[in-house]
């Protein structure tokens, strides 16, 4: 028997999957193209956690949640602190909160994916929309600008065939190996990049003056900024030369042109100032508001889309929480001694929490520090629904089989609502709000209704809807002679889901053999990883991915200035054998 669903993974492609006789197999129609990616392919493979556990002992569901009943009971409400990450990106995750938002309990705000490029979006455009694929489809040029396609988002590729390719990234990744162009750039280089491109295509008179005057007119004002920004020193210490911005320019010029970005660029504390001088370039090439034209960047998943569940509650930040002022710490959905910034004051702080309780579908670190377990279900095994921050598409998560083991998100939430007294709808009519967001396209599929066909047609969403250009900019850029530290996303796990890395990778120029062992340090810590050689790389940089154990040892809890974003790569690093 045939059953549909969708990929629960945080990734841009959110693939329509068919459930077939027990196998996860991709759905040929729309966007999934036919084809799913290594974590989909083996996600049955990965061993899930499938009793709960107090202390280290096995004990049953039900005591499990008798037990987090009274941690609760317990706890002054506003020490109990719910942190939910992006394990699965189904909309019913955030049913919990509902449950600890009523029941007094602290959230989450900040973010530790894209919340610095959104904020620069957001400054620039005044809201952040997903450029549909249909419109990159539509593209004679791409630019893929900080964004690793065959890794995290392999189902843009079939989009881009027979187009100009144009890649600005510090790694030959496998598409700037096949491009017509590659801009391996000096990490943390894109803001002056962009700079440098906007100030050269306004003098060769190569921008949409007809488009900025009605859309954009203090673009003159903004050309005055892009001169701010010394040529030739700039140009030298960013890694790229005059007759790269020159082919780049002679490429872009009347076409198409698709920038595609993704959270490389913007891991530092000006990460949302990167990202609006990004957009301010499209600006001046009139990129927005046209057919097969636009940025598309992690857009908002949930634009159009209004919550059902009650939110308001204090929040601390994501970034650098303090777990220790809390008696009762709920983590579902996350591994935050991997996956925040600074893991040594992350386990000091969690150290000093009476109750960590772990809500989740996989052994990690923080399995491992908590005191009580409680295994969720697997997409498979419950109802959700969920969209994407890079198209359009709705997609129901239908439950396609059963499982004996963990408690779903809902069926746990029901169980505290019903604990302490707090009202909760069904499940399905959760479901139904979700579902009735949507419009069933010709096709079967489901849309997210009221979704710009072509994003900023209509004008910008800023106040007078105009694009607001940055109106100054700070210099980034110091030379230290230690190394550029880039986390960025392996092809074999999803952050620290899967199957997990464990090397440091680095230029053979180092003069340090494969193999053998090195310590890497920055002002906040440090680890001790085997060495593998990339030539891909530039010199300057050391690539730990993204899933690493250890890796956040190296990296900061201050956030970034716009966006309350983490910034992961504003470190630089030393490698000592
Ligand atoms: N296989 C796989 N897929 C994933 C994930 C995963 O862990 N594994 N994670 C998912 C998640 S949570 C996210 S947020 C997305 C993110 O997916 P992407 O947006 O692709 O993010 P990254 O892999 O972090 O970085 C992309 C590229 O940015 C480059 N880069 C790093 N620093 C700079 C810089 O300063 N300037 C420029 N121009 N480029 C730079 C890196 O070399 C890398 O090639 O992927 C999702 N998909
Ligand atoms: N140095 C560095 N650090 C990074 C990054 C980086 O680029 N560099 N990337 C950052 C980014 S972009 C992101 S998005 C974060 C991701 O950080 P996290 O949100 O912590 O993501 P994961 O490591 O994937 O862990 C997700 C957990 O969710 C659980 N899970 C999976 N499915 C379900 C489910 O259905 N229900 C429940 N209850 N649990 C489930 C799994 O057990 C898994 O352990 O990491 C960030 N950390
Ligand atoms: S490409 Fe992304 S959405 Fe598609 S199966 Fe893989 S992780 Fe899931
Ligand atoms: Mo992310």
């Amino acid at each position: 028997m045939k059953a549909f669903t969708a990929c629960p993974l945080d990734c841009y492609d959110a693939c329509s999957i068919v459930y077939n006789e027990g196998a996860l197999q991709a759905s040929k129609d729309g966007h999934t193209q036919g084809f799913l990616c290594p974590h989909m392919n083996h996600f049955e493979k990965f061993e899930t956690i499938q009793k709960p556990r107090y202390k280290g002992e096995e004990i049953s569901l039900e005591k499990a949640l008798d037990l987090l009943k009274g941690m609760l009971r317990a706890s002054e409400p506003s020490s109990v602190l719910h942190y939910r990450g992006h394990g699965n990106f189904g909309l019913m995750q955030a049913v919990s909160d509902h449950f600890f938002a009523s029941f007094g309990a602290t959230l989450t705000d900040g973010n530790l994916c894209d919340g610095a490029g959104e904020a620069g979006i957001i400054q620039g455009r005044g809201s952040n929309k997903n450029m549909p694929l249909f419109e990159i489809a539509k593209s004679e040029v791409v630019i893929i600008w900080g964004r690793n396609p065959h890794t995290t988002s392999s189902h843009l590729l079939p989009l881009f065939k027979d187009k100009k390719i144009i890649v600005i990234d510090p790694l030959k990744t496998k598409i700037a190996k096949i491009a017509d162009l590659h801009i391996q750039i000096k990490p943390h280089g894109d803001l002056e990049l962009a700079m440098l491109m906007s100030r050269f295509l306004h003098i060769e008179n190569g921008t949409d003056e007809a488009y900025l005057k009605e859309c954009a007119s203090e673009y003159e004002e903004f050309y005055e900024l892009t001169q701010s920004v010394r040529i030739k020193a700039t140009l030298d210490d960013i890694g790229v030369t005059l007759g790269q911005i020159g082919k780049l320019l002679e490429f872009v010029r009347e076409k198409k042109v698709a920038i595609v970005c993704g959270v490389g660029i913007q891991k530092y504390a000006d990460g949302a100032d990167v990202m609006r001088a990004i957009d301010a370039f499209a600006v001046y090439l009139g990129l927005f508001g046209k057919e097969g034209c636009g940025v598309a960047y992690l857009g908002n998943s949930k634009e159009n889309i209004s919550s059902p569940f009650f939110t308001k509650a204090a929040r601390v930040s994501k970034v650098n929480t303090d777990f220790s002022k809390f008696a009762t710490v709920f983590i579902q959905g996350a591994n935050p001694l991997s996956q925040m910034p600074d893991t040594l004051r992350v386990q000091e702080s969690l150290n000093a929490v009476k109750n960590v309780v772990y809500f989740g579908l996989y052994e990690n670190e923080t399995s491992e520090r908590a005191d009580l377990i409680i295994p969720a279900k697997s997409f498979l095994h419950k109802e959700d629904i969920r969209t994407s921050y890079s198209h359009n598409a709705m997609l129901p998560m239908r439950k396609v089989a059963a499982s004996v083991h963990g408690i779903s998100e809902y069926d746990l939430s029901a169980y505290l609502c019903a604990a302490f007294d707090i009202a909760l709808k069904s499940e399905e009519e959760y479901l139904n709000h979700f579902k009735a967001y949507g419009i069933e396209k010709m096709d079967g599929s489901l849309y997210v209704e009221g979704r710009e066909e072509i994003p900023y047609a209509e004008g910008f969403d800023t106040d007078d809807g105009e694009f607001c250009f940055l109106d100054a900019i700070e210099s980034n850029q110091e030379n230290d002679g230690k190394l550029f530290l880039l986390t960025s996303k392996s092809p074999r796990s999803l952050n620290s889901q899967f199957k997990r890395e464990k090397y440091v990778y680095l230029h053979s120029s180092h003069g340090v053999a494969e193999d053998e062992s090195v310590c890497i340090s920055s002002v906040n810590g440090e680890l001790r990883l085997q060495v593998r050689h990339n030539d891909d790389l530039r010199e300057d940089c050391v690539l730990i991915y993204s899933g690493t154990s250890g890796l956040n040892n190296l990296t900061s809890s201050k956030h970034s200035l716009e966006g309350k974003n983490a910034i992961y790569q504003e470190n630089k690093v030393e490698i000592k054998k």
